[in-house]
C-alpha cells in the first residue's frame, strides 16, 4: 500500500503490551503477529507498530522516530517532563488502562508527619528526575539514589532512608517492610505525540485513528442499563442514572403502570448506584458493556 503509514511506538513485552494491542483491536485494527520483530504492520489501517523498551518511548515519539505512543505517564514525566521540555511532547489521550501512582514509602515503623520529614534524607528510587523535582516544588532538601529495579529492598540494604516507587495494590512495599506515605505522581498509560508539525496526510491518518479510539474510551467508560419498574419511579430513576440522553421508556402490559427504562449510562454502574435504582422501585436491573459509541 503506498500513501503515508502512521508509526506508533508499543512496549515491546511488559505490563502495557497486551493492552495496548486489545485497545487498537478494538478500534478495529489488528496486527498479524511475528515474534521477536520489531515492527509490524496492519492491513486494516496504515499503521505500524515500533515494539521497543517503554522507557524509550517518549524520546522515539520526541525526536519523530516514532509519530505517535502509548507509554505510561510515569515514564513521560521522567523521560522528558521533569526534565524542562514540555512542549515537545503533547498528551493526546487518557487510555484508561495501566493506572498506578508513584508514592514515597518508609520503612513502617517509622513515624511520618509531613514531607519536611524527609529533609536530609537519602531516598532511592528508578524516577530520580521525577522526584528531585517534586522535593524541590516542596521544598524539600532529599539525597536521591537512582537504582534500576528492586528498589523496594533498598531501605533493607541500608542504601536508602525511604524510597519513591510504582505501586498499584501496595503489596510489593507491604512485603518488604514499608509504608506509603506520600503520592507524587498518579499515572496511567497515555497516547502522545512529538510536537513537531506533520504532513497533511498523517495529521489525517493520526485524526481518523483518534476519532476511533474515542468512540471505544467512551464506549468502554459507559454501560447500557435496562430495568422495570412503576412509571411513578421514572423520575427519581432519571436523577439517579444522568445518561448520555433522555432514557427510553417503554410501556410494559396494556395499562402502562409499569414501564422498562434503557439508557446509557456514561460512567460505570456501581453497586452503590445499583441500590439506589432498586430503593426507588427498579427491579430485573441489567447492566451491559457497550461496544462502541458514535456520536
Ligand atoms: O522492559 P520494559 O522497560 O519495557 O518494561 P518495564 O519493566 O520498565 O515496565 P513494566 O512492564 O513493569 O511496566 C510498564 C508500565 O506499567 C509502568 O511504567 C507503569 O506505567 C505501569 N504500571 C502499572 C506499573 C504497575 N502498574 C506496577 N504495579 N509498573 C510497575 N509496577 C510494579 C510496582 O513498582 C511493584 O514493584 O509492580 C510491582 C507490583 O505492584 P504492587 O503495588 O501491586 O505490589
Ligand atoms: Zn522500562
Amino acid at each position: 500500500m503506498t500513501g503515508p503509514r502512521l508509526r506508533l511506538g508499543v512496549q515491546k513485552s511488559g505490563r502495557l503490551s497486551e493492552r495496548s494491542i486489545e485497545l487498537l483491536r478494538r478500534c478495529g485494527i489488528g496486527f498479524g503477529w511475528r515474534k521477536g520483530h520489531l515492527v509490524v504492520s496492519s492491513s486494516d489501517f496504515p499503521i505500524d507498530l515500533t515494539l521497543v523498551r517503554d522507557d524509550d518511548i517518549p524520546e522515539y515519539v520526541r525526536d519523530g522516530v516514532c509519530q505517535l505512543g502509548v507509554v505510561g505517564r510515569n515514564v513521560l514525566e521522567e523521560k522528558i517532563y521533569a526534565r524542562g521540555r514540555r512542549d515537545s511532547v503533547e498528551i493526546l489521550r487518557n487510555l484508561g488502562f495501566g493506572q498506578c501512582r508513584l508514592s514515597l514509602a518508609i520503612p513502617r515503623e517509622q513515624a511520618f508527619e509531613d514531607l519536611h520529614d524527609f529533609a536530609g534524607r537519602t531516598i532511592a528510587t528508578s524516577y530520580p528526575n521525577t522526584l528531585q523535582r517534586f522535593m524541590r516544588e516542596q521544598e524539600v532538601d532529599v539525597e536521591v539514589v537512582e537504582i534500576t529495579g528492586s528498589v523496594e529492598i533498598a531501605p533493607m540494604l541500608g542504601v536508602a532512608d525511604a524510597v519513591c516507587d510504582l505501586v498499584s495494590t501496595g503489596a510489593t512495599l507491604r512485603t518488604h517492610g514499608l509504608r506509603e506515605v506520600a503520592t507524587v505522581l498518579e499515572s496511567e498509560a497515555v497516547l502522545i505525540r512529538g510536537g513537531t508539525a506533520w504532513d497533511e496526510g498523517s495529521e489525517e491518518l493520526a485524526r481518523r485513528l483518534i476519532n476511533r479510539l474515542d468512540g471505544v474510551l467512551r464506549a468502554l467508560r459507559a454501560k447500557y442499563i435496562m430495568m422495570n419498574a412503576p412509571r411513578s419511579a421514572v423520575a427519581a430513576i432519571e436523577e439517579i442514572l444522568p445518561g448520555l440522553e433522555a432514557p427510553t421508556v417503554i410501556p410494559l402490559g396494556s395499562d402502562g403502570a409499569r414501564v422498562a427504562i434503557h439508557s446509557v449510562a456514561p460512567e460505570d454502574v456501581f453497586w452503590e448506584t445499583m441500590g439506589r435504582l432498586k430503593d426507588a422501585g427498579a427491579s430485573s436491573i441489567l447492566v451491559v458493556p457497550i461496544e462502541k459509541i458514535i456520536e
